[in-house]
């Protein structure tokens, strides 16, 4: 058997416990300020910024150190376009008949319904795919773990790092989002997870009045 071979962990900094609450405190109110937006501004975003936020996701724990995520950046007018149109057709079928009215009802507040100019508009979509397995050299395939969990916690680190540095984003789910893997030429062991719009918001964007839950009703301390 092979050994693992592991190194001294070098890159960790403890802060004093007043700096660490300062720390806890200050990470708090910037991620208040987090909202997703629906409008967004056709501003163009420096390619090189959503790089560095790709890299700051795929810090990510995740099953194995298998990374499974992959992110195909879409700048490319023509093809948000057909994302959109694609997208559309989904998200009509959803709204008019497809889902059931509970899940109708659920979302009144926030406002949405079929039409996504945001898909075209914004600078960026950032379309999410989960490598549900690898395919190696020799063709044969090798099985990923927690794919699931790793893609979702490295999104939430890529929602995390495009707020921090200044931008806004929307989780847009269309389903089902096979179309994506034809019109992005994505291999068959890679599944749509999510698109990530990002860009500035809009001049005047608005978003529901929303609030988030207490403390004590997302948490229980067993002390
Ligand atoms: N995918 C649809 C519906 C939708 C679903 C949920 I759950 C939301 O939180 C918001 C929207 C849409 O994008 O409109």
């Amino acid at each position: 058997m092979p050994r693992a071979k592991l190194v001294p962990l070098q890159t960790y900094e403890e802060l004093p416990v007043e700096k660490m609450r300062e720390a806890a405190r200050a990470f708090l109110e910037t991620m208040r300020r987090r909202r997703t937006v629906r409008e967004f501004s056709d501003r163009p975003v420096p390619r090189d910024v959503i790089e560095d936020c790709l890299l700051a996701a795929g810090t990510a724990p995740n099953g194995a150190n298998r990374q499974p995520w992959r992110f195909v950046v879409v700048g490319d007018a023509e093809i948000k376009a057909r994302i959109r149109t694609e997208a559309e057709v989904e998200e009509k079928a959803f709204y008019s008949g497809k889902a059931p009215k509970e899940w109708i009802d659920a979302l009144e507040h926030l406002g949405t319904d079929e039409h996504k100019p945001f898909l075209e508009r914004a600078p960026w979509l950032i379309v999410i795919f989960a490598e549900s397995y690898m395919v190696m050299a020799d063709g044969t395939k090798a099985k990923n773990y927690y794919v699931t969990e790793s893609v979702g916690i490295a999104t939430g680190m890529l929602i995390t790092a495009l707020h921090h540095a200044g931008l806004v984003t929307l989780t847009h789910t269309p389903s089902p989002m096979k179309f994506l893997n034809d019109l992005l030429g994505r291999p068959a062991n890679e599944r749509p997870f999510l698109i990530l719009v990002l860009g500035y918001p809009d001049a005047g964007a608005t978003v529901p009045d929303i609030t988030k839950k207490a403390i004590e009703d997302i948490a229980v301390f067993v002390e």
